[in-house]
This record gives C-alpha cells, structure tokens and sequence, in this order.
C-alpha cells in the first residue's frame, strides 16, 4: 500500500505544479502590451477613443492589427451608450465627402490594420442615450465575421475635424474634412 499512496500523491503533486506553471504563462501572456489595446484572437485594438458629443451622434474610430495569417472583417458593433451603431465609410459624392454606411464590413487584411479615423472609416453611434464627455469611456464590442468579438474602452475625446454628413451643405462642406 505504501508505494502506491505515495506514487499518487506524488502524482497529483507534480500535476499540480503543471497548474501553476501554465497560469503564471498565461498572465505573463496577457500582461503584455499598454493598456489601452485589448485583443480577440489576433485581432489586436490600439487608441480606441469616440468625439465627444452633447447628444445625437458620434464616431468612435480605432486602428486594427491582424497578428495572424488570416483576414477577418468588422461586421458590426454595439455599445450601450448608444440606440444604434452602424459601420461607415467615406465617399466623394457630387464633389464632397459624405458618410454611408458599410454594408460589407470593414476588412482587416491578414498580418495587416484596418485604420478607423476621422475622413475614414468609423464606427457610428446614434442615439446616444446620453451626453459623451471629455474623459469618459465608452465600452464598444466589435464583431468579427470570424466569429470572435472584441471588447473596446474609448476614451472621449474633443475633435473639431471630421465632423462627417449625409446631406453636405452646397457651399464650405469641405471644410474640416482634412
Ligand atoms: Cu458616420
């Protein structure tokens, strides 16, 4: 009886020291990089923020690097902050840039970035159910056509520029565009 008790115990002994061996791995792995980029799967998030806005609509805007060989898309997102999120683009329409919405997503190339910024591609939040001030941070999920989803914080910022429309006015509405 006695070699056996002791062959178990040393056993579960040596699997639990593999326990404790994968752990601190896994918080070494997950400690890695600043603060305000979170990743899902290999799609990594970096200076995630959103323009401040007193009420209505905004645009939130992050840069997405791909770390893997596989291409994936933003194919929405949602955050409580607001009733309605949309991904949209920019388009030169009868001589100005107006924003609509990207239907396809937006692609994230494999071992590539997806840029999201004023001019550009962003993420819509309408209805905002409250005012979105300077400092505040707004938790966004994005969904990949992969599958995998990823959880932003943007902080708020001031931006006069990029101040996109649907309906440019006929005169001055490339102004603030660059
Ligand atoms: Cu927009």
């Amino acid at each position: 009886m006695h070699p056996n008790v002791r062959t178990s115990w040393h056993a579960a002994w040596r699997a639990s020291a593999l326990v404790v061996v994968a752990a601190v791995l896994a918080a070494c792995g997950s400690s890695s990089g600043i603060s305000s980029s979170s990743s899902a799967g290999a799609i990594t998030a970096k200076d995630p923020w959103v323009k401040t806005a007193p009420s209505g609509m905004t645009a939130a805007f992050v840069t997405l690097d791909n770390g893997s060989s596989t291409a994936d898309v933003l194919v929405s997102a949602s955050t409580p902050a607001a009733g309605m999120v949309q991904l949209h683009e920019m388009v030169m329409k009868d001589g100005a840039m107006v924003m609509q919405e990207k239907r396809d997503g937006i692609a994230v190339p494999a071992h590539g970035t997806a840029v999201l910024e004023p001019g550009g591609n962003h993420i819509m939040l309408m209805e905002l159910s409250a005012p979105i001030k300077v400092g505040e941070k707004v938790a966004i999920t994005l969904t990949f056509a992969s599958g995998t989803t990823l959880q932003i914080e943007a902080a708020a910022r001031d931006f006069d520029g990029g101040n996109e429309s649907y309906n440019p006015s006929p005169s001055g509405s490339m102004s603030g565009m660059s």
